[in-house]
């Protein structure tokens, strides 16, 4: 394998149109940290570069909503997710965004180069134009009826309700969303970055070279690749983004996917101005990006195509993306809310950082899709925090003051029992690093908290307060051991917890702190006075849990009445349409269950005019249907014939449902004639 002399980390710029909730953190922010903090332990040279994509369809969309500029959305939402990562210790070098003059000039130069080198193609086609806003139309800007389902709220890109993919041309009866109006068709020039020219070099680079890539991310390329490569359009009718800066293309953008990766690049020289290019243009250079399982495309693929059409800058080595984080088993939704939103579980458990970098990487979604609950939350906090780290932690410091005045004793003989405990951990460094190089985190942490077993159990059996009124040397042997195995967890849980890393190293009085240290017995030195012990981690209580679950029930009740909106309106029908149907009113001669069918009510009812038999399936909402004899309904009277369960039917009575499915008979509030029109 390679030596590379540095690495250069990224993580998936979020977009700033939200807040970021713990599937951020799970899927890609925290493993890049975990795997930062280890490279920076091992003395590694290490930069962590992350920002915040502010382009894109949807911050215009948010903007227009709300009535204020895409640059106030972003602004707001920079703010609140750099200080989210902050408050989480994601210890980025550089947290900047993709609104910076850096950003602006670093990508159009780069767009510059691949243009002047024939990197692109120019092509024209047609797309929806709204004359009345006097702007070509994103996907998402347009509405219109699914060609699969009927959903006449479909949007050009998908139908939310149906789930499928479309096109905006797919849409029956397309509109605007933003004039209303119906879009016409115009043609409009694009620039496109050929991807199958790229193919060749990337199906050997990726399915030859790197087949140790995660089997989830070395799936998805291969798939592609199978499918073959087409160009991709990297500019847009747009007017919030990176101008594309070439002549003629006044009112088009850069595509976000395009500008969004540079940014990454743009962000390391906005930090090191003078040296940034060693850490992308240099072969010594490991390049790795931390991204969730929707962005693989785009850096497995996109990117590397872009990088190597400017041509002067590495490749990724590794994209070791994960998969997504559901909460409670349903998927996480900003839309609907469904999700724990890092600010708001900052504000219900302060100080509690390092409780939910525990759990996500407990469950971190490395593999495979993996949800997230609050029980089991509070068990691994209860269970393995407090219980196993937190708890040897304390007994260790504890019984030291206790014994010792809070000086780490010398150790005397070591017992076989001893050396046994030691051999142990001994072999925990490699275990670690052989799961973080693979960025198995879930499994180093793992057996970080195994270290600490292995700490509780030898207090457990050796039982120093036993021995402490007979073999006092015995037990400062114990408590030498003991406080050693405390201090190789404050290094092994440093990329995790780095929280209470440092609490439990300032109270140590730990000052060499190094991955190389990991394993060694004499971290503490005999004589060192140690801080008064304080509780690393601390019981989370019931009433919490439930709290928080309620929270969720309340979204989800709040979600289920928001759907539970009226229907949107139908398209319209001329007035000619109207009036072919004949609505009148008639009284209910008789009213009874149709044998052998839950649904269906038979009714007689005088028209006015004859007597007629209608059928309605309605059964269900009339139980006594006999009471409904002498009241006057609303039916349909040129309704065609239809026969129901052998009965012929001779028009349709009119019922209003709502969105709960409680259905009413419409009934005159006063006697009229029969046989009126109701119009
Ligand atoms: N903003 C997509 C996302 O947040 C996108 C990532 C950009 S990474 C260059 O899922
Ligand atoms: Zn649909």
């Amino acid at each position: 394998m390679k030596q590379f002399k540095r690495t250069t980390v990224t993580s998936a710029l979020p977009y700033a149109n939200g807040p970021v909730h713990i599937g951020h953190l799970a899927g890609v922010y925290v493993p890049a940290d975990i795997y930062v903090r280890y490279l920076r332990l091992k003395g590694e040279e290490v930069l962590f570069i992350g920002g915040s994509d502010e382009h894109g369809v949807p911050i215009t969309i948010k903007a227009r909503k709300e009535g204020v500029t895409p640059q106030d959305i972003v602004d707001r939402y920079h703010s609140l997710i750099k200080q989210s990562f902050e408050e989480f210790g994601i210890s980025f070098d550089i947290y900047s965004r993709t609104t910076s003059a850096t950003h602006h000039e670093m990508a159009s130069e780069f767009f510059k180069t691949i243009e002047a080198k024939g990197g692109f193609i120019e092509q024209e086609s047609e797309q929806y134009y709204d004359e009345e806003a006097g702007q070509f139309l994103a996907d998402r800007y347009i509405m219109g009826t699914c060609p699969h389902c009927g959903n006449e709220n479909a949007y050009g890109d998908q139908c939310e309700k149906c789930g499928t993919s479309l096109n905006p041309t797919d849409l029956i009866q397309p509109r605007s969303t933003i004039s209303g109006s119906t879009p016409v068709m115009r043609k409009t020039k694009h620039w496109y970055l050929p991807l199958d020219r790229h193919e060749a070099w990337l199906r050997e680079w990726i399915l030859e070279n790197h087949k140790e890539w995660k089997p989830n991310v070395y799936g998805q390329c291969k798939s592609w690749l199978d499918m073959g490569l087409q160009p991709r359009a990297v500019s847009r009718d747009l007017n919030w983004g990176i101008p594309v800066p070439v002549a003629g293309a006044e009112g088009k953008v850069l595509y976000v996917w395009f500008d969004a990766p540079i940014g990454y690049i743009s962000n390391t020289k906005e930090l090191l101005p003078d040296s940034w290019e060693k850490w992308w243009k240099d072969e010594d250079t490991r390049l790795v990006h931390f991204i969730g399982k929707d962005n693989i495309v785009f850096h497995c693929i996109v990117f590397p195509a872009m990088l190597k059409a400017e041509g002067s800058y590495i490749l990724p080595d590794n994209v070791p993306a994960n998969e997504f984080l559901n909460l409670e088993g349903d998927k996480i939704s900003t839309s609907r809310n469904w999700a724990v939103w890092l600010h708001e579980y900052l504000a219900d458990f302060p100080g509690k950082q390092d409780v939910l970098r525990y759990v996500l990487t407990a469950n971190a979604p490395e593999t495979k899709d993996n949800d997230f609950t609050w029980k089991d939350f509070q068990a691994r906090n209860n269970n393995e925090l407090v219980a196993i780290y937190g708890n040897f932690i304390n007994r260790a410091l504890v019984l030291t003051h206790k014994y010792f005045e809070g000086k780490v004793p010398a150790a005397g003989e070591l017992t076989d029992y001893d050396r046994q405990t030691l051999d142990e951990f001994a072999g925990v460094k490699a275990e670690m690093e052989r799961m973080l190089d693979n960025f198995r985190f879930r499994d180093a942490q793992k057996e970080a908290m195994n270290l600490a077993r292995i700490g509780n159990k030898y207090l457990a059996d050796t039982e120093p307060w036993k021995l402490a009124k007979t073999d006092m040397a015995r037990v400062a042997t114990i408590m030498n051991l003991s406080l050693q195995i405390a201090a190789n967890l404050a290094i092994a849980f440093e990329p995790f917890l780095p929280f209470s890393s440092k609490k439990l190293r300032d109270m140590l009085h730990m000052d060499t702190f190094r991955w190389a240290d990991l394993g060694k017995t004499d971290l503490l030195q005999p004589g060192t006075q140690l801080d008064s012990p304080e509780l690393l981690f601390e019981k989370i209580e019931d009433a919490a849990i439930e709290a928080q679950i309620q929270k969720l029930l309340d979204t989800k009740k709040a979600n289920e009445l928001a759907a539970h909106k009226a229907e949107p309106v139908k398209a319209n029908v001329p007035f000619e349409d109207f009036e072919k149907v004949d609505i009148r009113v008639g009284t209910v001669l008789d009213c009874r269950p149709v044998p052998k069918s839950k649904k269906l009510l038979q009714f007689r009812i005088a028209d006015g005019l004859a007597e007629r038999t209608i059928c309605s399936g309605i059964a269900q909402y009339y139980p006594n249907p006999e009471e409904l004899v002498g009241t006057q309904v609303c039916f349909i009277a040129n309704f065609e014939p239809r026969k129901l369960m052998g009965i012929t039917s001779e028009g349709m009575i009119l019922s209003a449902v709502d969105a709960d499915g409680k259905l009413v008979l419409v009934q005159p509030r006063a006697k009229v004639a029969d046989g009126s029109c109701v119009g």
